[in-house]
């Protein structure tokens, strides 16, 4: 589990001032307070969150947004009702829901409000929620209080904070977000492909202590225990991690995930020689996709899954 404070946040716009007492989430002619969603039967789920733009970092050229490089993913606990639940029947005519935030500005001159949307089968999903509790508590402002979506298995940007408005249409929903925003492109304003679910990664915890500009790891020789988290898209679990030292592969241990939508630990132990060297981590899913060695690059710098790369200095 993530801590709240160490939960990554990712806003396109401000973050919006909202009122839990006076908020309505509309849902088309529909008008609904928090006390009347809280009074439904709630759950809690854990979820691993990653940031679409997770990695961006690693990506030459990069596109002039958030620079990750590995902090954008997190795991909490989030609490609140089934959107299918409160949607209830949904006509047969309709093709997908759109999802509003309250936040508004605008993105290569197009004004609008952070906006997304599911296809019906995907969002009446058991585990797609409307949540108003991350760890136990009220969510934070930046985390999208007093409500948002979790769409679990999916990246980030599909879990709309600050949402406010709901609706279901006949056709594909025309958002900036959604057809121009996060799309895989190799060249400018081409349509590209969606962005969708999370893509299967793992990442380690850098063992010893870091360089500060470099990033480096300063390491005293001997048997340390490596440790990590893997994790894959659209409720996949994680088959296999394997850990190199200086470019040779070998599995490390995996646990199963706590929940399905969670990330899995891995550990390994590695006999640190003095001189300088290479960790790298690497995961597969039980859908057969392995990380990449090298970033497979696209404009935005959208779900940059190779291998994470760390250099030690062993002393
Ligand atoms: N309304 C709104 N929802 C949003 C965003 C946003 O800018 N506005 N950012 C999205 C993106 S890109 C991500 S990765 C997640 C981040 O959620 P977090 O800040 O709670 O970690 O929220 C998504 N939901
Ligand atoms: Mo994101």
């Amino acid at each position: 589990m993530t801590p709240v404070g160490l939960h990554y946040t990712l806003s396109h716009f401000d973050v919006p001032d909202l009122d839990e007492n006076s908020y309505r989430l509309t849902i088309g002619q529909r008008e609904i307070s928090l006390a009347e969603l809280k009074a439904m039967p709630s759950k809690t789920q854990r979820v691993t969150l990653e940031c679409a733009g997770n990695g961006r970092a690693g990506f030459a050229p990069r596109y002039p947004s958030m620079p990750w490089t590995h902090g954008g993913v997190g795991t909490a606990q989030w609490t609140g009702v089934a959107l299918k639940d409160v949607l209830g029947k949904v006509p047969e005519a309709i093709k997908e829901i759109a999802f509003f935030g309250a936040d508004r500005g605008f993105d290569s001159g197009v004004e609008h409000h952070f906006g997304r949307s599911l296809g019906v089968a995907d969002a009446m999903r058991d585990e797609v929620l409307l949540a108003w509790a991350m760890n136990g508590r009220p969510l934070a402002p930046q985390h999208g209080a007093p409500l948002r979506l979790v769409v679990p298995g999916w990246f980030g940007m599909a879990s709309v904070k600050w949402l406010t408005r709901i609706e279901l249409l006949e056709q594909s929903f025309d958002g900036y977000q959604q057809v121009v925003g996060y799309r895989y492109t190799k060249r400018r304003g081409e349509p590209g492909t969606p962005v969708r679910h999370a893509k299967v990664k793992s990442l380690m915890a850098p063992p010893g202590m870091p360089d500060w500009y470099t990033g480096r790891r300063l390491v005293s020789q001997g048997s340390i225990e490596l440790e990590g988290r893997a994790w894959s898209g659209a409720g996949v679990a994680v088959a296999r991690v394997e850990l190199a030292v200086d470019g040779k592969w070998r599995a490390a241990e995996l646990e199963a995930p706590a929940e399905r939508f969670a990330w899995q630990r891995w550990r390994a132990s590695w006999d640190a020689l003095r001189g300088e060297h290479e960790l790298a981590c690497r995961a597969s899913d039980a859908a057969g996709a392995v990380q990449p060695l090298e970033p497979d690059w696209n404009v935005g710098g959208m779900g940059n899954n190779a291998v994470q790369r760390v250099q030690v200095s062993v002393r």
